[in-house]
């Protein structure tokens, strides 16, 4: 133990080293206060205008037609730099406004760079102007819970992850007396406009408060966030207008980063099978760039399973003159068969290790596990709408739930769900691991969403893989190779000869370099039973300890640890794509506010492109809605992106997958992102998906134009 010599604890406490070691502000934290994002070309000029551009088209739902009548007219409008000599235009621009802003829904990285940027434009345009910032969410403007910001507090954010300046929450303001209480928050403090930081379900409650408000003058804008990725808006002819939601850079960057040490990991103690569960509450667009940034063994993209066809199924139920449903889509069984495909065709090249990518939501993307939840979900929402009580505090325990649902099954029939629920149904969701009857019945979002972060969905998937590997292995198809030279290697130590044994141990023997033990060989017990039967052992005689050895080299341990990466790439401090995108999100927000809109959401054009093509735009909310089951009832919300099985991001994922599993003697494949540093240049500035995205649509112009 090293001797320390006695000091003075003032004199330690107060050294400038110590002072400097422990501040709360480290030099990165400096550096990213001080980064100044650029802006936009449009955004130097002394005021914008806003110019409708005809050329985006939209199927709008008639719902939405009747529902949102006062926005659903909006068209996409672009940015443009506005004359300062016409006065109507410029005092429009800069005449003093109040302003709120709201960060509904989970924390993405960049946030702060929304308020920072549109605090910037507007105090530009007026320094009178005043930004308000509703506390903890929508219940900040539903209980008039808000604070005025200032530049010193907006100055302790700039750059920086978290939406911790004003916090966040999840309330919806989803029926008349909340929406009368926002709009009497609003008019108390004489708003102009309301500015709603949101995902699909917070944009979708920006629309229904610029309906809700539009008599009373006050503009309501939305700000595209959510690490999940799940809003991109493209027009009814595919035209992108929102390519990215921001925050889902950096998330994950992050969530690549950790992956990738992984990776590392697992190839050099060679003994587990990481399983990382990855955010993303439906879609897996976070899952699919984790995969392009880090080419781990095996990611599941639950879109791509759910465009699963059994066609041996079909052509079975063809032959037999019926239709089978269930040939569609995969089941959770076959899909942990899959997984045990991958594990076993690394063991056969001795890689009895790797890296599995399982997105969040993969659940929602399998049949029967999708039925259970929209029954359940709508179970959930007629007992509330009977009772007094809600479900889940009536019934706290998951026993009282699971009789609930049985007495639904015996027909107690002044319950309206009696038809939902039946014996079928009790008997599968009997089958299921409590854990999961448990996740299945947890409580919805007050957006009525699934939620899957609550789920060990790896869980579920990991129990039903090691089921049937053990029966693998039982059956002696799942083994661990034996490279042959480390199997002559061994057996020349032990002064044996590798060509006399080679063809009683091994099915391949001289055919392939990883040797695999034969299939009736199981246990040591079949192993001696082997040789005594070639006559290489007497019945009495131990088992030569060379071919112990081998033996045991080829016993499979299926050896997992499981992670979850979601809230930690979520608080990160945003990459440089993500501050300078959010920034000018913030200042495309005032020149929206500015020039009159509401019912838009701010977006930026060309984001694949380098920053001097981008072009900032309003998009119209409205004509984006369209009805889904939430809560058991059919609701207008703002239609969720999920990955594109055409897409050419997801096309080189597939097309690399294999490659990527590396089921077949040599090294893996696995890539190492760069650390998120703000003031680097990387091939990582941007999604990977984005980029190849958008070179799909290059390419493919390119053809047409030959
Ligand atoms: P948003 O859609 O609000 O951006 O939230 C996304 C998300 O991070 C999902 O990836 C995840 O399923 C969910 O939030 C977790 O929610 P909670 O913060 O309530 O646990």
């Amino acid at each position: 133990m090293t001797d320390y010599p006695s000091v003075r604890l003032d004199k330690l406490f107060d050294h400038p080293t110590v002072m400097e070691a422990i501040s709360d502000q480290n030099l990165e934290l400096k550096d990213r206060l001080s980064y100044q994002p650029p802006v936009c070309e449009v955004f130097t000029h002394p005021c914008t205008i806003l110019e409708p551009d005809p050329q985006y088209e939209f199927e709008i739902d008639k719902e939405a037609r009747r529902q949102l009548f006062n926005i659903i007219g909006n068209p996409v409008q672009r940015v443009k730099e506005g004359d300062p000599s016409d006065e109507i235009c410029s005092k429009n621009y800069t005449r003093p406004r109040n302003i709120g802003i709201v960060f509904s829904g989970g924390p993405a990285p960049g946030g702060h760079n929304v308020i920072a940027g549109l605090f910037d434009a507007a105090k530009k345009a007026n320094p009178e102007t005043r930004i308000f910032g509703f506390l903890t969410g929508p219940d900040g403007i539903i209980e008039g819970n808000y604070i005025e910001l200032t530049a010193e507090r907006v100055n302790q954010y700039r750059n920086l992850g978290g939406f911790t300046m004003i916090r966040t929450g999840r309330t919806k303001i989803d029926n008349a007396k909340k929406m009368a209480l926002s709009r009497e928050t609003c008019k108390q403090l004489d708003l102009n406009a309301l500015v709603v930081v949101g995902g699909d379900d917070s944009n979708t409650n920006a629309a229904f408060l610029a309906q809700a408000l539009y008599d009373d003058g006050i503009q309501v804008i939305g700000v595209p966030k959510t690490i999940d990725g799940d809003i991109q808006v493209s027009d009814a002819n595919g035209k992108v207008l929102c390519a990215m939601s921001f925050g889902f850079h950096t998330a994950a960057r992050a969530f690549s980063q950790s992956i990738s040490n992984l990776c590392t990991d697992a190839s050099s103690d060679v003994k587990y099978w990481h399983v990382c569960k990855v955010m993303g509450r439906v879609a897996s667009h976070l899952a699919l760039e984790v995969a392009l940034q880090t080419h781990a063994n095996m990611t599941l993209i639950g879109e791509d399973l759910a465009d699963y066809v059994d066609y041996d199924r079909l052509r079975k139920a063809e032959r037999d003159g019926v239709v089978d449903y269930t040939a569609y889509g995969m089941t959770l069984r076959h899909l942990s068969r899959v997984i045990c495909d991958a594990v076993m065709d690394r063991a056969a090249v001795g890689k009895n290790y790797g890296v599995l990518v399982i997105p969040e939501g993969v659940l929602e993307f399998i049949n029967e596990i999708q039925v259970f939840i929209i029954k359940l979900n709508t179970i959930i929402a007629n007992y509330n709408k009977m009772h007094d009580r809600d479900f889940h505090t009536a019934m706290p325990h998951l026993a009282d739930k699971l009789e609930y649902l049985r007495r639904l099954v015996r027909g107690i029939r002044e319950d309206i769900s009696y038809n939902i629920w039946n014996a079928r149904d009790d008997e599968l969701f009997n089958d299921i691991p409590e854990f999961f009857q448990e996740g299945l019945l947890t409580e919805r979002d007050s957006h009525g969403n699934f939620q899957f972060s609550q789920v060990p969905t790896e869980k579920v998937l990991l129990e039903l893989v090691k089921d049937y590997l053990g029966i693998l292995k039982e059956k002696g198809i799942y083994k661990v190779g034996v490279e042959e030279s480390l199997y002559i290697k061994i057996m020349e130590q032990g002064a044996m000869d590798p060509d006399r044994y080679g063809p009683i141990l091994f099915k391949n023997w001289k055919q392939a370099r990883y040797l695999m033990i034969r299939e009736t060989i199981i246990s040591k017990k079949t192993l001696r039973a082997a040789l005594v039967k070639t006559g290489f052992l007497d019945n009495e005689g131990p088992i030569p300890l060379p071919i112990l050895k081998i033996y045991e080299h080829s016993v499979p341990k299926f050896k997992t640890q499981t992670h979850f990466y979601g809230y930690d790439g979520r608080g990160g401090d945003p990459t440089r794509f993500d501050c300078i995108y959010t920034y000018n999100l913030g200042y495309t927000v005032f020149s929206l506010i500015a020039n009159g809109a509401t019912g838009q959401m701010a977006a930026i054009l060309d984001l694949d492109q380098g920053f001097e093509h981008w072009r900032p735009i309003g998009i119209p909310i409205a004509p984006l809605m369209h009805l889904e089951e939430r809560k058991g009832r059919l609701e207008l919300v703002l239609e969720k992106s999920v990955v594109d099985i055409h897409s050419p991001a997801f096309l080189v994922v597939k097309a690399f997958r294999d490659k990527w599993l590396a089921a077949r003697p040599g090294g893996d494949h696995y890539r190492h992102p760069s650390p998120i540093e703000l003031f680097s240049i990387h091939e990582e500035d941007l999604p990977l998906t984005l980029l190849l995205n958008a070179l799909g649509w290059e390419i493919a112009q390119q053809e047409r134009g030959k």
